[in-house]
Formats: C-alpha cells, structure tokens, sequence
C-alpha cells in the first residue's frame, strides 16, 4: 500500500480541455525517492498544473505520468489519493477545532496521529502554546492564525494520511527561513519525496532537483550549483 515516491515525467504535454493552447510542453525529469524537488518560474509559468498531473487531478494530453516505475493511469484512484498528499494554493481552514481542522479529509485519524503530523509540519509547538491545544477553535469566535501557521496546518492536514508523496503548492511562501528549512529536513527524515512550489531561492538552495518552468516549457532543470553555472535566468532570480 505505501509507495516509495519516485516520480517520472516522460515527454508529458497538457492543455486544459477548454483552452487553445497547451499549457505544459514536453516536460520530462524523474525524481529519486524522498527527494525534495523545488519548482520556480513566473506567475503562469505552468506550476500549478504541472504538479496537478501526479495525483492525475487532470489527465496529459500526451507522454507518461509513472509513480516507482508505474504509469499513473493503470493505477487506482484511491490508491493514488491516499498515496499523495496535496496542499493547494488556496487555503481553505474552517470553523471547528485546529484538531478537526488537521484531521480534515481523514476522519478516522487519530489523536496521535494528528500529533505526529503537526509536530512534522513544525506547528505542534505553536498548537499547544495555546490553553486549549489541539481543542482550539479556529474562526470567528476562535483564534487568529497567522498566514505561515495557517500553511502549516494545511501542510499537517496533508501529512496526517503519511503520503510518500507530498506537494506544496506556495505553502511555504509566509515561512521564515529557518522554519522551512527544518520542515524540508523533517521531510526528507521520513522519506517523504516532497514538490515544492517556489519563489525563494531559500527554499531551492538545498534542493535535490529544480525545475524551471518558462510559459509551460522546463527551461532548466538540475541542482542549485548546477542552474548557477548554466541558467541565465536562474542567475537573474538569484541575484535579483
Ligand atoms: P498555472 O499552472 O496555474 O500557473 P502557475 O501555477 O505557474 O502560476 P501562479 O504562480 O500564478 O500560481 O497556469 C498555467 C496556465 O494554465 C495559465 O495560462 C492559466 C492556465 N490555466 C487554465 O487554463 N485552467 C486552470 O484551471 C489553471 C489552474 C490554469
Ligand atoms: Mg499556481
């Protein structure tokens, strides 16, 4: 039932079933277990959608999706959901309690669990610093939290189903530094492969693989030292 989290793009190309154009062009990369892969370009580069391919939210037009050597399309749904641990841009907490809020999606999870994943995403510190724990409201009558712990308890959210594979889309982007360099760290403890939408070079600096997505091409891909030494346009973010 567990996967090990390699990830294969073969010559994968997408468009979005009501648009003209495609929006992903030939990607290809493949990614080791438990690897931590960052993904950077500009605002409509194509970031959202390229992740959106792994837990198969949408289908590619052509190329192959594989999970440890699998095509992702002879794979079962379930299977694949429970396998890969998504965190979307947008937000979405509700009213009830931070516990509830965590074990949002897998109802069944329990008190220990939803611990062990709070501690993994780095806010369980923060959870118990409050007089009623993990019982805390969130919402109108409940407490305020900031933006980098909302994004980590949405990230705790996605851990509580321990997915070999987990994907970040900006939800480090309110993080300090610090803070997500040991959530990356943590990450790779437990082997989990992580993909990491980015505009920090912070966050891409310790990453096994960047890819570099131009208007839905990969400009470039490869480690830190490497885009240093051959990309024009990561030089740029790096220096910028
Ligand atoms: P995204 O994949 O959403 O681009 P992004 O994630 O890199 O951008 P951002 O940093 O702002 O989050 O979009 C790529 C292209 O696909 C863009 O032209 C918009 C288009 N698109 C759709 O047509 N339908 C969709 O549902 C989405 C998500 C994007
Ligand atoms: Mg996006």
């Amino acid at each position: 039932d567990t996967i090990n989290g390699a990830v294969t793009f073969d010559h994968v190309s997408f468009q979005y079933p009501d648009t003209q154009a495609a929006v992903l062009h030939d990607i290809s990369f493949e990614t080791k277990p438990g690897a931590t892969v960052a993904i950077m370009g500009a605002t409509g580069a194509g970031k959202t959608s390229l992740v959106g391919l792994i837990p198969r939210l949408y289908e590619q037009n052509t190329g192959v999706v594989k999970i440890d050597g699998k095509d992702i399309t002879t794979l079962n749904t379930e299977y694949l959901r429970d396998a890969i641990g998504y965190v979307p841009q947008e937000i979405i907490l509700f009213t009830g309690t931070i516990q509830d809020n965590i074990a949002w999606g897998k109802e069944d999870a329990t008190l220990d669990e939803i611990i062990e994943a709070a501690k993994l995403a780095q806010i369980h510190d923060t959870i118990i610093s409050f007089p009623m724990g993990y019982d805390t409201m969130l919402g109108q009558k409940g407490v305020n939290l900031s933006g980098g712990q909302k994004q980590r308890l949405t990230i705790a959210r996605a851990l509580v189903r321990k997915p070999g594979i987990l994907l970040l889309d900006d939800s480090t982007s309110a993080l300090d530094i610090r803070t997500e360099a040991t959530l990356l760290q943590a990450l790779r403890d437990v082997a989990c492969t992580t993909f990491l939408i980015t505009q920090k070079i912070s966050s891409t600096l310790h990453a096994d693989l960047i890819l570099l997505l131009e208007d839905g091409s990969l400009l470039a891909q490869g480690s830190h030292e490497e885009l240093l030494e051959n990309c024009v346009l990561y030089q740029r973010i790096y220096e910028s």
